[in-house]
């Protein structure tokens, strides 16, 4: 079915919540119409505020970004959740109880709630994440919460896409080894000890600082990553969280950093596009003559594997 991509762009900036996840599915699907849904987002795009939530399942992510989407509209900012799963190939599934959880904001229009998945599609979410924010920005959303499923590398790669990341760990997890495993202390800019209604919140606290000690002295220029202790489900600490969150965007801005950071994320963007459109086209060529013609002096050894890559590269590049 034809996109009437002008529309529903109109549509999205009016705020109309179907629109929204119709453009989102776009990206989600990697949809043919895509070049033509960013040039149309692109003027109104760059203004929200993008804040990550990482930390092993069941560490309070969804309760957190539940509290958090409650502080924030409070205050009257137009608020984006994406919950995000690197490693499922397929949306719904183990969010989807979340969204459910989220359905007190569903009929709030300042609140977007989107779950997305990779599909394995070329390039994952690397490529996906920048244009379904890029989506929820140009709708008028202020912030945007980001949600991951846990602490890999993947996750460690959608954080880094926030403005501000917050890392979450809860008494008696072991999660403060377990993210400092997993990179983790590096791109955190606050930390969360939520579940502090259990035993242990302060040994947690003590656990980070140690791990943090552990990374060697942060330079006293750069942002020291405050730790807040949190009762999600009772939404006890939020206001704390907002504030850090609040602080740390401030910081950014002065110190030129965002700038910096939002550069350094349209670059990784960029090349995420470029390596997916140069490897469509070099399947393009495989079963076509080209490829196959190369495989065989290669394979004859009439051919050295480097020049026939060169071959093939400026192939598809020219
Ligand atoms: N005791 C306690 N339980 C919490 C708190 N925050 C969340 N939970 C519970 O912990 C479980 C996992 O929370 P959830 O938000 O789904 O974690 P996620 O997997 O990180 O998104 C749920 O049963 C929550 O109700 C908290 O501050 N204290
Ligand atoms: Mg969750």
């Amino acid at each position: 079915m034809p996109v009437d991509v002008p529309a529903l762009v109109e549509r999205a900036r009016d705020g109309d919540p179907r629109a929204v996840g119709r453009l989102i599915s776009l990206v989600e699907n990697a949809s043919p119409s895509l070049r033509e849904v960013m040039t149309a987002l692109t003027p109104y795009a760059g203004r929200a505020r993008v804040v990550g939530l990482t930390g092993s399942p069941g560490v309070g992510k969804s309760t957190s970004t539940a509290a958090l989407v409650r502080a924030l509209r409070a205050r009257g900012s137009r608020v984006g959740i994406l919950a995000v799963d690197p490693s499922s190939p397929f949306s719904g599934g183990a969010l989807l109880g979340d969204r459910v959880r989220m359905q007190d904001h569903a009929t709030d229009n300042g609140v977007f709630i989107r779950s997305m998945a990779s599909r394995g599609h070329l390039g994952g979410l690397a490529w996906s994440t920048p244009q379904a924010l890029r989506v929820l920005d140009a709708a008028g959303c202020d912030i945007v919460l980001v949600e991951t499923v846990g602490v890999g590398q993947a996750e460690v790669e959608v954080a880094s896409l926030a403005d501000t990341t917050l890392v979450l760990v809860a008494p008696g997890m072991g999660d403060a080894i377990q993210a400092a495993k997993a990179g983790i202390l590096e791109v955190a800019d606050v930390f969360v000890v939520n579940k502090a209604d259990r035993e242990g919140a302060d040994q947690a606290a003590r656990d980070l600082r140690h791990m943090l000690s552990l990374a060697g002295p942060r330079d006293p220029a750069v942002w020291q990553p405050p730790i807040v202790k949190t009762v999600a489900s009772r939404s006890e600490g939020i206001d704390d969280v907002v504030e850090a969150i609040d602080r740390h965007h401030e910081w950014l801005a002065e110190s030129g950093r965002l700038d910096a950071k939002r550069r350094l994320r349209a670059a990784d963007e960029i090349e995420a596009i470029a390596v997916t459109v140069l490897r469509e086209r070099m399947g393009d060529l495989r079963g076509g003559s080209v490829l196959d013609e190369l495989a065989a002096r290669v394979a004859a050894g009439e051919l050295d594997p480097y020049t026939a890559a060169d071959n093939l590269v400026a192939g598809v590049t020219t």
